[in-house]
């Protein structure tokens, strides 16, 4: 077990500099790199010049740093949102469209591994700024909160926005417009979205077909600040899948057994650090530390500061979290750079753990005076040493080998499989098929604002025969959404050192996950259009009698052979295998949300005090209050899409203002 800062005995400028742009957004892909991007970097004066193509590759194997060409050049990604797509690309939406007071932007981009480049796709009805986006079962992406792209709206974004693949559809609305930034979600086995964060108080849970989230229970949080963080640990067969989360960076983490009929939160087993000569307490608040979920099933938790942006105080000491024994562990092994606000961290295929950037301080990065040559004026809050505006952005990268990673002994599996559907079987050999004690699948993981919204783990079950392996994939998109999974086994060793049997793990094998169901809710779907076309085509010899027109009945050819054709498209998607989306026009009937229904969804009034702590939250402001009326449009929008996000701002506008005359 051991940590390093990347190149490896480098010199220490070498390290200082390697990552090149501040990582702030990341994810691990499934051609074995990570993306991180960070658009303008939290800095005005990038902001200001618009020089926003931040983002770069790094190779898990080789550590090699590359470009990604093209990275946005005419949307800011700083504090955007982004999930996996069903086919292993990253949906991102939201960003900055203005810098203090912050409002987001409208626009949506796809990052496409096979290419490195990141394509603008359509636009959302309102802006995101520290949104947080989430892979349904049906392979839809959901967007939820971020302030909103109107100076003159303090709410944040309330509308529940899905992404089918072609277009953003507004679902459902948040009850509350304030406290939701980066809100902490886990989709469920059963379908619904749970919402770790607050809302006035309260955990609640959405599912597509719901106007709005209903409580589950009360938060662990009264605030919806975003420097604690939670993960949705293992999801295990032999425990019925029950879904536990946990929240952790406070002293006291909590956990939630959302299998029980009355849930609610209760503190894990007890922490204990040596206090060392950052550390005040044994039991250090972690803010803006990361939890990282291990092969193992183990949950690293790591980096964050005893308080928001305590750069005195960081916590170098990694913790383990072993949900069977609700047991906390201190690792030896301590990470030597301190990651607090804007850091990022990953499982790596091969097991490891990637941690990268971080605000040195929590204000502005810096901006670059030889880049620009009439830079603004730093702000009062920015560093400056010697008249120059210190750089805060960390571009150390360190990685974590656990435990496990050096053993001579972790299981090696031999497998061709590259793809399987929910309800289908995954077939591998292994010379340790007679001692395997699990088989996990591990979505890759994409991450920022200490939050990783798309890693989870889920125990399968398997079954040996020789050196054969066949293991089958849960028949429930909701457990196992679609996308791009590492597919790992778990071996029993005895450890010759402690004399006992430890389960070691195999590096990760990558497998996509299919979505079966979207094939069963086309069958649904085409069974009335089959029965059209066969009612058209029916001949109905009692009609012809009565009526003067026998040709009165026989419907448009060029229209039937569209229903047809539209038939057989459907028909050959299910024949060919798994699909990574269903089109609006080929959805299956959902109760449809009526302006009446998501009228009655009561608002509720702004609470200043909560508007001025969220406008804190980037760098630091003293003064919270908003310019009303000064600012236009961004002069960066598309003209195209301004039309268009003008209309729908205009219809949630009326809508907006019908509520509050209520
Ligand atoms: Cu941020």
């Amino acid at each position: 077990m051991r940590c390093f800062i990347v190149p490896e005995g480098a010199s220490s400028a070498t390290q200082n500099s390697y990552a090149q742009i501040i990582a702030i957004h990341a994810a691990l892909l499934s051609n074995g790199k990570i993306v991180f991007f960070s658009g303008d970097q939290h800095d005005p004066g990038q902001f200001a010049h618009s020089a926003f193509d931040h983002a770069r590759l790094f190779d898990c194997v080789t550590f090699a740093i590359t470009p990604c060409t093209p990275a946005p050049t005419i949307t800011d990604l700083f504090c955007c949102g982004h999930a996996f797509l069903p086919d292993g690309r990253l949906m991102i939406s939201g960003g900055t469209l203005r810098f203090d007071h912050f409002l987001g932007t409208i626009q949506a981009w796809i990052f496409d591994p096979a290419s490195a480049a990141f394509q603008n796709t359509a636009s959302m009805s309102h802006g995101r700024w520290y949104p947080t986006l989430i892979t349904l079962g049906n392979g839809r992406v959901l967007a939820v909160s971020g302030a909103n792209d109107d100076p003159n709206n303090t709410e944040q974004n309330r509308d529940l926005e899905v992404f089918d693949g072609a277009s953003w559809n507004v679902e459902g609305i948040l009850s509350y417009g304030t406290d939701t930034l980066y809100p902490r979600l886990h989709l469920l086995p059963d379908g619904r979205v749970f919402f770790v964060s607050s809302m006035n108080g309260q955990s609640m849970a959405w599912s597509e077909g719901l106007a709005t989230p209903t409580p589950v229970c009360s938060s662990p949080f009264t605030t919806g600040f975003p420097d604690h963080t939670s993960v949705l640990l293992p999801l295990l067969h032999e425990e019925n899948y029950a879904p536990r989360i946990m929240v952790a960076n406070m002293p006291q983490p909590q956990i939630i057994d959302l299998s029980l009929a009355s849930p609610a939160w209760t503190n894990t087993g007890g922490r204990s650090l040596p206090v060392d000569e950052f550390l005040t307490t044994p039991t250090p608040a972690r803010s803006n530390g990361t939890l990282t979920m291990l092969p193992t099933g183990e949950v690293l938790s790591a980096g964050g500061h005893e308080s928001y942006g305590d750069e005195a105080h960081p916590v170098l000491a990694p913790e383990i979290y072993r949900h069977e024994t609700d047991s906390w562990v201190v690792l030896p092994s301590r990470t030597t750079v301190s990651r607090g606000y804007h850091s990022v961290a990953l499982l790596m295929p091969d097991g490891r753990v990637w941690f990268a950037g971080s605000d040195k301080r929590c204000d502005w990065s810096f901006h670059n005076s030889l880049d620009f040559p009439n830079p603004p004026e730093p702000t009062d809050l920015q560093q400056i040493v010697n008249g120059v505006p210190v750089d805060n952005r960390e571009l150390r990268i360190e990685i974590f080998e656990p435990w496990y990673f050096s053993r001579t002994d972790r299981p090696v599996i031999s497998i061709s499989q590259q793809s399987v559907a929910v309800g289908r079987t995954i077939t591998f050999t292994t010379p340790q098929a007679g001692s395997i004690s699990r088989v996990a699948l591990l979505r890759a993981g994409s991450t920022t604002h200490a939050f990783n919204s798309d890693q989870r783990y889920v125990g399968i079950p398997f079954t040996v025969s020789g050196n054969t392996v066949q293991v089958t994939v849960p028949d429930n998109e909701n457990l196992v959404p679609p996308g791009p999974y590492m597919l790992f086994v778990l071996a029993q060793v005895v450890d010759p050192q402690i004399g006992a049997t430890i389960d070691v793990p195999s590096v990760g094998h990558w497998i996509t996950v299919a979505n079966g169901k979207s094939h069963k809710e086309l069958v649904k779907e085409i069974k009335p259009e089959i029965e059209y076309v066969k009612a058209e085509l029916e001949f109905d010899p009692k009609a012809i009698v009565e009526v003067d027109d026998p040709f009165a009945t026989v419907v448009d050819p060029p229209e039937m052979l569209e229903r047809i054709a539209r038939a057989v498209d459907n028909l050959s998607r299910i024949v060919g295998g798994s699909r990574s989306f269903i089109k609006p026009s080929e959805r299956p009937m959902l109760p449809l949300i009526s302006k009446e229904r998501l009228a009655a969804v009561p608002i509720h009034p702004l609470d200043k005090d909560t508007l001025a702590r969220q406008l804190k939250m980037e760098g630091m402001m003293a003064q919270p209050q908003m310019e009303e009326g000064k600012e236009e449009h961004n002069h960066r929008h598309d003209p195209v899409m301004d039309g268009q996000a003008e209309k729908s701002a205009k219809d949630m506008d009326s809508r907006r203002k019908d509520k509050k005359k209520r």
